[in-house]
């Protein structure tokens, strides 16, 4: 489901290679799991998982389609239950089993307050609350996500249903790799200018190693991190990481995208 981003973003899902501009990338060397990227601490920073489903698999569908149909389905449902149609639909928008997707609704439900609960479609849930989810509280890329996914106009991070299924829908276990590295590179680009350039990186590695002065690295260290990951993932040398430099490095690194999780 997740609409084609903000800006004229290429829709989420599409194959990049072969389309006007994208680059060939070549075959890398490959770092055996052990390069920059590997190096870093993804491991367990983006997942959280405080329930678990049975898996069901769904693959080569789901989010990239436009955000079209969505709107029309906001305007229907006005009860606390979500509507049987309703539930059908979203459950073929996004990669979300029925289950999650009752469950989502309930858990979204309860950051409203009481009076709003029956029009929970028409109503967005402030950023401060959807961080008081503890899926959310402790993940140090919290404001990227919420800004990354919220539909709001003013950019405040807010969030419609809509948005939290989204959400949910890309950083569950059923989202394909593609789509996980996609929202992942724009979770890191922190100036949102699509691409990832030194001061993106500087930021992403702060946030993964806590911003403590014990964990946080030298500036040497930093820039000699930097270069590394460069190295690794800048495929045409202009000294930044786009999108499919992003999505090549990635899909070398397994790990990545098993950490890129967040399960109701
Ligand atoms: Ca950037
Ligand atoms: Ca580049």
């Amino acid at each position: 489901m997740p609409r084609a981003g903000r800006g004229g973003d290429t829709a989420p899902g599409m194959p990049r290679a072969g389309r006007g501009g994208g680059t060939q990338l070549p075959a890398c060397p490959a770092p055996g799991g052990g390069g920059p990227w590997g190096a870093l601490p993804w491991g367990g920073v983006l997942e959280t998982e405080t329930w678990r489903r049975g898996g069901r698999k769904r693959s080569g569908e789901g989010p990239g389609r436009s955000r079209g149909s969505w709107s029309g389905a906001a305007m229907g449902g006005s009860a606390s239950q979500l509507p049987r149609d309703l539930l059908d639909e979203y459950q073929e928008l996004t990669f979300l089993t029925k289950q999650e997707i009752l469950l989502a609704h309930k858990r979204f439900s309860e950051l409203l307050p009481k009076e709003e609960r029956e029009s929970i479609l028409l109503k967005r849930v402030p950023k401060s609350k959807i961080l008081t989810l503890p899926e959310l509280r402790a993940n140090p890329f919290q404001d990227r996500i919420c800004r990354v996914f919220s539909t709001a106009e003013d950019g405040d991070g807010s969030m419609s249903f809509e948005d939290f299924l989204d959400l949910l829908s890309v950083f569950s276990d059923s989202a394909t790799a593609e789509i996980k590295s996609h929202y992942a590179f724009r979770i890191f680009d922190f100036d949102d200018d699509g691409i990832l350039d030194r001061k993106d990186l500087e930021k992403l590695v702060n946030c993964l190693t806590g911003e403590g002065d014990e964990t946080r690295l030298s500036e040497s260290e930093m820039d000699q991190l930097i270069q590394n990951i460069l190295e690794e993932s800048d495929i045409d040398k202009d000294g930044t990481i786009n999108l499919s430099e992003f999505q090549h490095v990635i899909s070398r690194s397994p790990d990545f995208a098993s950490s890129f999780k967040i399960v109701l």
